[in-house]
């Protein structure tokens, strides 16, 4: 059975192997531009809107996460970026769905939100508190805002 298959790959006090092999990628761009950070204000699903997140979408199969993400935030903001760097982490979101951030820069374009937002804001390192970001993204944001203030 599927439940015994997957206690046979268990490690103790982790995920199963089968698990991490089904999860799907669901990558989001800490987008830089002239010294500020982009927040994205979801208008759906219901229990997500009026939250604040770094913009991003599901890998399509077969797709690198650098390709899925220029893909999403053209989609979505219709901008052109550059993926920079992963941050390092990877937090989960529901059931069998786990995020992963890459810092981008934006090429061209100016980001309106076309798909899945209401309300975009660019935010300087020390104003990234001021929106209210989904729980999951938060750590991401912390660092992105951290290398924000370095750089
Ligand atoms: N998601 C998230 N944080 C992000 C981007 C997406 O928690 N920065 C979640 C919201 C959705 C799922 O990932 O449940 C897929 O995102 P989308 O609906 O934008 O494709």
């Amino acid at each position: 059975s599927a439940s015994a298959r997957e206690a046979a790959v268990a490690p103790p006090g982790g995920r199963s192997t089968l698990r991490r092999m089904t999860e799907r990628v669901v990558v989001a761009g800490a987008v830089y531009d002239r010294g500020r950070l982009l927040a994205a204000r979801r208008s759906a699903p219901e229990e997500l809107a009026g939250r604040w997140e770094l913009p991003g979408g599901k890998l399509e199969p077969g797709e690198r996460p650098e390709e899925a993400l220029v893909r999403e935030l053209r989609e979505e903001l219709g901008v052109e970026t550059e993926p920079l760097a992963r941050i390092p982490g990877s937090w989960p979101l529901k059931p069998g769905y786990v995020l992963q951030v890459w810092t981008a820069r934006l090429v061209s374009g100016e980001p309106r939100p076309l798909e899945d937002h209401d309300a975009l804001r660019w935010l300087g390192p020390d104003e990234t508190d001021t929106v209210d970001w989904l729980d999951q993204d938060r750590p991401a944001v912390a660092e992105a805002a951290r290398l924000l203030r370095d750089s």
